[in-house]
């Protein structure tokens, strides 16, 4: 098979503060590798995956990795547009990272009318809580997801620990939504892009959806 192949493309862009570890996630998840020492994101950057969201219905997940600094603000907010899923991070270590996740949630949420960005809230750096650095408990991280509406989980790209876990989340959220209906293929919006004719591909969603049915149907 070709690894190439496509069905379905989703743009997923990474929001956070500078230093949370949003780059040595995507390091994590596209190349198993991390670094003490990872160079501040300048303005954007882009990594690619694939990822097989149902047998037969692969995804090319299209990151963009935008830099936490102010300074380059200009430049990520131009990318917020395009994306339709958000994987908002803030370090368990840092309570102000935190604390500016609403911030970062308003800020694409505003942007991105009239279409839908899905979130996942991230509590990263995870190994940190052993060594007693833990500024943000459990319950509070919760709490704001709830109120975002996202799903909270914890990680760390230095162990791996829930890295895959978080991003398949969110990938399979966005594409929960395309099938409810909450997400739609639009024409002039890059979010989410199919390979062949829309009509085609929501047959095949249905078609899967019903073969699913079929299988788990105890009669
Ligand atoms: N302890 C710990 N450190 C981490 C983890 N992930 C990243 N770091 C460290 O955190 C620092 C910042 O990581 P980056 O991935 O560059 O952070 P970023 O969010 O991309 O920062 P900007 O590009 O400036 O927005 C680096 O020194 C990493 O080694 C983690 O899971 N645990
Ligand atoms: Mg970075």
């Amino acid at each position: 098979m070709d690894l190439t192949l496509w069905q379905y493309q989703f743009r997923i862009i990474m929001l956070g503060d500078s230093t949370v570890g949003k780059s040595s996630i995507l390091k994590r998840y596209t190349e198993d590798l991390f670094l003490e020492c990872i160079n501040q994101t300048i303005g954007v950057d882009f990594y690619v995956h694939f990822l097989e969201v149902e047998p037969g219905v692969r995804v090319k997940l299209q990151f963009w990795d935008t830099a936490g600094q102010e300074r380059f603000r200009s430049v990520t907010r131009s990318y917020y547009r395009n994306s339709v899923g958000g994987l908002l991070v803030f370090d368990l270590g840092n309570r102000k990272s935190f604390e500016n996740v609403q911030q970062w949630h308003a800020e694409v949420s505003e942007r991105v009318q009239p279409y839908t960005v899905l979130f996942v809230l991230v509590g990263h750096k995870s190994d940190r809580d052993k060594a007693g650095e833990r500024a943000v408990n459990r319950t509070e991280a919760e709490k704001l997801a709830s109120q975002l509406g996202a799903p909270y989980i914890e990680a760390s790209a230095k162990t791996g620990h829930n890295v895959k876990e978080a991003i398949d989340l969110l990938t399979r959220r966005v594409y929960q939504g395309l099938k409810s209906g909450e997400i739609q293929l639009r024409e002039g919006w890059d979010g989410v892009k199919s390979s062949g004719p829309t009509a085609q591909m929501s047959q095949k969603i249905q078609n899967n959806e019903t073969a699913q049915k079929n299988k788990s149907c105890a009669c």
